[in-house]
């Protein structure tokens, strides 16, 4: 199996090919910011021949047997697991996350992806609805089309399988979009997907950029399904392609995730599940807890020892055992986090841990993108870096005095993603969580996840739920067959 030092093709009617246009792009490795192999840098016309692909696939794929697409989709899963290792190596070397978290968190995540869509097709049920003595209904859900799956960088095969999976597990074809800054995965997926025997041109990977390859999805007229998770402005720009040809759309886009610690909770959970809420995957999670609110009496206590906990973090070589930090994505997104640090103090912040680029970790990865976790205390709510979404390893913690006011602070952004509260009084647990406007509401855990619950935010974080059966309505659409009695 290719993973490194290669020509990340792409792959369409189950080939994989050379784009239209002969261009590639460097693939960067994060850790040591050196380019280490290259990615199709596709355009509309690698559309074009997926788009023909897909036609051409639908046509058995959509009549497959649900049991069929099960018993594939299930080896996908399995070839994926035996894999594990090199994908998880493949993956913390494409996003610099540490090879740890990609071994346990976003691979076998990927995996338990394709087995629950693999099964989930198995056990739907049917609908039908007698109209009194007048009609007998019933609903049957057919697969749509064509969908064009695009993803960001933060957990490439997590996310992509989140969307590839339950579009081919009820007929669909898939083309899809990985990020061009993390293509490998992607790659590899491919090549499973020939070996579990997918049929050709089922899943297609068109690579490339958001503006040529990413851009010419969302417009073309045949791809009647968007599912899209990436930042907000790009969001937006996606809506707007899709609203004129009325696709149907699924937007996952940012967040601004409030982490609400009460002062009855029990503190050394909070502290640690607040821990990994900020900083896990160098804070580059959608869901991270950005903004931590703590009630005033358990304030100085939470913050010192937070902080303490935080400082042990080990930044370091993704490839490394220990490391528990590794790169930043690439060096926009470093300058970006920059940005925001310096933002933070002129807008009166101080920092309470990090907030300077660590000494060259090793030699290795000298040129590498890296950032310490940084905490950041003593800032007003409606500053600039309490509101935007900085996507790194950068929080802020702001004391509160009662619930009405840390429920107002946690509304107040245009984000809605994700939330959690810390708290051992169960009426607040349910009261506060009902307030919050945000998708999901974690109480007393971070990032547990059921693949049965609806998952998606509210306001600028997107538009649409994905997850169980959600997802399978989504990537399906309703007919309702009524016949007289
Ligand atoms: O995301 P983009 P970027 C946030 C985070 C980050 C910001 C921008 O704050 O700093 O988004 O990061 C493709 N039409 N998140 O620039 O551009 C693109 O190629 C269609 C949150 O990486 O939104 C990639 O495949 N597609 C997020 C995908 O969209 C387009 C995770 C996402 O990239 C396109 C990552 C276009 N016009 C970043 N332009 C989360 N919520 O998980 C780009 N793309």
């Amino acid at each position: 199996m290719r993973t490194e030092a290669d020509k990340i093709q792409n792959f369409i009617d189950g080939q994989f090919i050379e784009p239209v246009g002969g261009k590639y792009l460097d693939n960067i490795e994060p850790a040591t910011g050196k380019s280490y192999s290259q990615v199709a840098d596709s355009d509309s016309r690698d559309v074009d021949l997926a788009v023909v692909a897909a036609e051409k696939a639908f046509v058995d794929w959509s009549c497959t047997p649900a049991a069929e697409r099960s018993k594939i989709l299930l080896r996908i899963a399995d070839l994926i697991e035996r894999d594990l290792e090199k994908f998880a190596r493949a993956e913390s070397i494409d996003t610099g996350k540490p090879l740890s978290l990609a071994r346990t968190l976003d691979i076998p995540r990927a995996v338990a992806n394709f087995r629950f869509f693999a099964t989930a097709i198995l056990h739907t049920e049917s609908e039908a609805h007698i109209t009194d003595n007048v009609a007998f209904n019933y609903t049957t859900r057919q697969p749509r089309g064509i969908a064009g799956l695009i993803s960001p960088w933060n957990l490439p095969l997590y996310l992509l399988s989140w969307k590839i999976a339950p579009a081919i597990a009820v007929g669909n074809i898939a083309i899809a979009k990985p990020s061009e800054l993390t293509p490998v995965t992607a790659y590899m997926l491919c090549e499973i997907a020939q070996e579990a025997g997918l049929p050709n041109g089922v899943l297609n990977v068109v690579h490339g950029t958001g503006p040529n390859v990413g851009a010419a999805i969302t417009a073309h007229p045949k791809i009647n399904t968007i599912s899209f998770t990436g930042g907000t402005v790009t969001g937006r720009k996606v809506a707007e392609a899709c609203a004129p040809l009325f696709k149907k759309v699924s937007l996952e886009l940012g967040g601004k995730n409030p982490n609400i610690v009460f002062a009855d909770a029990d503190l050394e959970a909070a502290i640690a599940g607040s821990v990994r809420s900020s900083f896990a995957n160098q804070g580059q999670i959608c869901l991270c807890g950005s903004r931590v609110f703590v009630e005033r009496s358990a304030y100085k206590d939470f913050v010192d020892r937070f902080t303490e906990k935080a400082s042990k973090l080990k930044v370091g070589d993704p490839l490394d055992e220990k490391t528990e930090q590794g790169a930043i994505v690439n060096k926009t997104q470093l300058d970006k986090i920059k940005f925001y640090v310096d933002l933070a103090q002129e807008e009166g912040g101080k920092i309470a841990l990090g907030g300077k680029a660590p000494k060259p970790i090793n030699d290795r990865c000298r040129y590498g993108y890296f950032f310490p976790p940084t905490i950041i205390t003593d800032l007003p709510v409606s500053c600039r870096t309490n509101r935007e979404e900085i996507f790194g390893p950068v929080i802020t913690i702001t004391p509160f005095d009662n619930e009405e006011e840390v429920i107002g602070y946690a509304n107040d952004t245009d984000y809605g993603l994700a939330s959690s509260v810390w708290t051992q009084n169960l009426n607040r647990a349910h009261r506060v969580a009902e307030q919050i406007h945000t998708g999901t509401v974690w109480v007393n855990c971070w990032l547990v996840r059921d693949l049965r619950v609806p998952f998606g935010g509210m306001k600028a974080s997107g538009v649409g739920r994905e997850g169980g059966e959600e997802a399978l309505r989504f990537f399906t659409e309703a007919k309702n067959i009524c016949i007289a009695k």
